[in-house]
């Protein structure tokens, strides 16, 4: 968690400097990620937002990597073809991001539907936030979830806001978002987002029953976008700035380290020792990253990509756009 907020924190930074030309930082919510990073297994395929960079930190999956494809630079695996931060890592078991809000929920049930139909063991989990509910594909995923028993983990993360939405717009004020998945007969439960342990006990909880072929598990997670939604978002044109200070379930990291504290297990000296050797580690790969390209060097991926490993044989009127954008000055 702290490697995240520390990664998310130079990503911002980088943003800044010109460097990528876009990046959304999790702030406040990165147990939710890394909690099912640690529970779910090597075969189990998690269909993520952009929201849930934890879970690849969490599964030490190569920060320059990641960092390559928000420069959307030379070594980038997606070739700048994908929007920053839209990562793609299926040795992770880290779906590739879909900017479509909904999709994850949709194409998780149809993978735990397939792996149960081939008498796979493994699950999915699909991740949306409290907007994205109002989605039509909720209810369809929510259908077919049911109606076969598909072995997924449905989470819907309500961190309050969809950009300059409160979630209240999306139905939240008249009913939990938890409560939608009872009038599909599906188990649900409404959890504290902010608390590692309490995402540990219920993502194993969700994890067995999906494992033992008991169905669905839909969970809201209470928690707070305490960031902007975006770096093209400002958050002070909608609610007050210092709103997330007073957001009562507390800052995750600071919450599990005051847990580990009074148990004796855990230090403020060992929290300032670790937070300083993840930000020397962070700002090496940004060094390296950095090497590759970045949006101010120009070492990008080339025009021309943008009809490559498309179609195995590119059709004629693709190819006369190439032929024309390769004419162009
Ligand atoms: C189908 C669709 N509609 C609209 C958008 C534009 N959009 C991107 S993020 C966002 C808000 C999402 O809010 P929420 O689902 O609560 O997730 P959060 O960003 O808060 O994690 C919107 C409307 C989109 N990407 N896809």
């Amino acid at each position: 968690m702290v490697t995240t907020r520390l990664y998310d924190d130079r990503m911002l930074k980088s943003q800044r400097q010109g460097k990528t030309s876009f990046y959304v930082r999790s702030t406040g919510e990165e147990a939710i990620a890394v909690g099912h990073a640690l529970e779910l297994g090597p075969r189990d395929m998690f269909f993520p937002t952009y929201r849930q960079q934890g879970w690849l930190i969490a599964r030490e999956w190569p920060m320059v990597d990641m960092m390559c494809q928000i420069f959307s630079n030379e070594m980038d695996r997606l070739h700048g073809r994908q929007m920053p931060v839209m990562y793609s890592a299926k040795a992770a078991g880290f779906f590739t991001i879909s900017g479509n809000l909904g999709t994850q929920f949709v194409q998780a049930v149809g993978w735990a539907m397939a792996a149960a139909i081939s008498g796979d063991t493994a699950i999915a989990a699909g991740v949306i936030g409290e907007g994205a509910t109002a989605e039509a594909d909720f209810h369809h995923a929510l259908t077919f979830a049911a109606t076969y028993q598909a072995p997924v983990i449905l989470n819907v993360v309500n961190n309050q806001w969809a950009i300059s939405s409160f979630q209240g717009i999306a139905g939240g004020g008249s009913a939990t978002f938890a409560a939608r998945a009872i009038g599909y007969g599906i188990p649900a439960l409404r959890v504290d987002g902010n608390d590692y342990l309490a995402v540990v006990a219920a993502v194993r909880w969700a994890r067995e029953r999906a494992r033992r072929n008991d169905g669905p598990t839909l969970i809201e997670w209470v928690t707070y976008r305490a960031s902007a939604h975006s770096t093209s978002d400002d958050p002070s044109k909608y609610r007050p700035v210092d709103e997330w200070k007073a957001w009562p379930l507390g800052d995750p990291i600071d919450r599990l380290a005051s847990h580990l504290e009074t148990r004796g297990d855990w230090s403020a000296e060992q929290q300032d020792a670790l937070e300083s050797d993840v930000k020397k580690s962070v700002r090496a790969a940004a060094k390296e990253a950095e090497g590759f390209g970045t949006l101010l060097d120009g070492h990008v991926a080339g025009r021309r990509s943008l009809f490559e490993d498309v179609f195995k044989e590119i059709p004629p009127h693709l190819r006369r756009q190439r032929d024309e954008m390769e004419n162009l000055p």
